[in-house]
C-alpha cells in the first residue's frame, strides 16, 4: 500500500474509535448536567485498551475512567476524547496531566473545550509534556452532543428548545384553551426524554395554571438504562429533576399548584411590583412569601418594556446563575411566540398529530409584526420522525 492509502485507512479507523468515544459519551446524556457529556477510548497497537465516560457531575472525568481501565497499557497509547482534556484543578485534577503522566503518546480530541478555564490550555499542556495532539475529528457530532454546554460557555445563554404539540392544521388548543391530549403516548414519552436531558423546563404561569402541570421527569416513562461502570448509580441518584422555571410577572401562581410539591426545585421568575400604590407592593410581597412557604423560589428580574419579565435577562440568569445548558420551553402560544420574537429559541420541536382542530382553535404561536408574507419567519427543517401515529418535526430559525 502507498503512504497515502495507509494514512487514509488509519484515519478511517481513527474515526471509528472516535465514534465509539461519542457512543460512550452519550451514556451520560441524562446525568452529567451541568457538565458536558464526554467519552474516551484508549487504543494501543490497534487494540482498545481502555474506555470510559463521564458519568456524574462532580465525579471522575472520562479520561480518568479510561486510564484506570487501561492501567499500564496506556503507555504509548492514543487517546480518542470527545472534548479537549481539561487543564484546570476543578472538582478533579487536570486530565491533560493524567494522560501525560500515564505515558499516552497521542491525544485526538473531537473539539476544543469551550470552557474559558480550559479552552486550548489542555492541548498546550499535552504538547508541553511531549504528547502529540490533534483536534477536530468528528467535531460536528461532538458539538451536537453538548450543544447546550457550548452555548452556555460561549454566549452565556442556554440552548432553548421550544416544544409544542399541534394538529395537522397547525392548531395547538381549542378556543376554550383545552389542549390535553393532542398527541399520543409515544410522542409524550419522547417529551419525557427531552425533559430528562434538559437543565430546566420553562413554562408560563397561564399554562401551568390551566393544566396544573407537574413539569417533572417520570423515570417509569423513560426507556433508558443509566449505565455507570461503578456499583452505585441508581435511578434516584442519577436522574435529576430539571429545574422548573415559571414566568409569572404578577405572582399569580396558586400556592396549591402541583408542581410546587414535586421533587426538585421550582423557580418563579417575576419583576418588582410595578404599581405606584403601597398596597400593590404589600400584595406582591404577601404573594411572594406565600409562594416561598409553598416551596417555590422566587427571583426578581428586570422588566421588559411590556412590564413583564425580560426574557433575555431570564435566559442569561439561567445560564450564568443556574448553569443551565439546555432549556425546554413547554408553554402556550404566547410565551413561545415572545421567546421566538426575542430571538431566544434555538430549536423548535413540534409534534404533529393526524387530527384537524378547525379554524376556531388557537394557532401555534403568537408572533408580532407579521403583516405581509415577506415578513414571514424562515425555518430550516432538520429532522422529521414518526412517533406512533404522530410526527416530530425539528426545525431551526434561520436568519435573513
Ligand atoms: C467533565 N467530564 O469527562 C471532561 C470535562 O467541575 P469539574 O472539575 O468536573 O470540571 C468540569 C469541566 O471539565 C468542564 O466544564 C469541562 O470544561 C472539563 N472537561 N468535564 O465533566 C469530562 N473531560
Ligand atoms: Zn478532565
Amino acid at each position: 500500500l502507498s503512504q497515502g492509502g495507509q494514512s487514509h485507512r488509519d484515519m478511517r479507523r481513527g474515526e471509528d474509535y472516535m465514534a465509539r468515544a461519542l457512543h460512550l459519551a452519550r451514556r451520560g446524556l441524562y446525568t452529567t448536567d451541568p457538565n458536558p457529556r464526554v467519552g474516551c477510548v484508549l487504543v494501543r497497537g490497534g487494540q482498545v485498551v481502555g474506555e470510559g465516560w463521564h458519568e456524574l457531575t462532580g465525579e471522575a472525568h472520562a479520561e480518568i475512567h479510561a486510564l484506570r481501565a487501561a492501567g499500564e497499557a496506556a503507555r504509548g497509547a492514543t487517546a480518542y476524547v470527545t472534548l479537549e482534556p481539561c487543564s484546570h484543578y476543578g472538582r478533579t485534577g487536570p486530565c491533560a496531566k493524567a494522560l501525560a503522566e500515564a505515558g499516552v503518546a497521542e491525544v485526538v480530541a473531537a473539539m476544543r473545550d469551550p470552557n474559558p478555564q480550559v479552552s486550548g490550555r489542555g492541548i498546550a499542556m499535552l504538547e508541553a509534556a511531549g504528547v502529540a495532539t490533534r483536534v477536530g475529528m468528528l467535531e460536528e457530532d461532538a458539538r451536537a452532543l453538548n450543544v447546550g454546554f457550548i452555548s452556555r460557555m460561549s454566549r452565556s445563554l442556554p440552548w432553548v428548545r421550544l416544544k409544542m404539540a399541534m394538529s395537522l392544521d397547525g392548531r395547538t388548543a381549542m378556543a376554550s384553551g383545552e389542549s390535553k391530549w393532542i398527541t399520543g403516548e409515544r410522542a409524550r414519552r419522547d417529551v419525557q426524554h427531552l425533559r430528562a436531558r434538559s437543565s430546566a423546563i420553562l413554562s408560563g404561569v397561564a399554562s401551568v395554571m390551566r393544566d396544573d402541570s407537574r413539569l417533572t421527569v417520570r423515570a417509569e416513562q423513560l426507556d433508558i438504562r443509566l449505565r455507570c461502570s461503578a456499583t452505585r448509580v441508581s435511578h434516584e441518584r442519577g436522574l435529576r429533576q430539571p429545574l422548573r422555571v415559571i414566568v409569572d410577572s404578577t405572582l399569580s401562581l396558586p400556592t396549591a399548584s402541583r408542581c410546587l410539591s414535586e421533587p426538585g426545585r421550582s423557580l418563579v421568575a417575576t419583576v418588582s411590583p410595578g404599581g405606584p400604590g403601597a398596597l400593590e407592593q404589600r400584595d406582591h410581597f404577601r404573594r411572594r412569601e406565600a409562594l416561598v412557604a409553598a416551596g417555590a423560589e422566587v427571583v426578581t428580574l428586570p422588566a421588559a418594556a411590556t412590564g413583564q419579565v425580560d426574557l433575555e435577562a431570564l435566559m442569561r440568569y439561567l445560564a450564568d446563575t443556574e448553569q443551565c445548558n439546555e432549556v425546554l420551553l413547554e408553554s402556550g402560544s404566547r410565551l413561545g411566540g415572545a421567546m421566538l420574537d426575542a430571538g431566544l429559541v434555538d430549536e423548535l420541536v413540534i409534534y404533529m398529530a393526524p387530527v384537524l382542530m378547525g379554524d376556531r382553535a388557537r394557532g401555534l404561536l403568537t408572533l408580532t409584526g407579521l403583516e405581509t408574507l415577506s415578513q414571514r419567519r424562515r425555518l430550516s427543517i432538520d429532522d422529521v420522525r414518526a412517533f406512533g401515529p404522530d410526527w416530530r418535526i425539528i426545525a431551526r430559525p434561520v436568519g435573513d
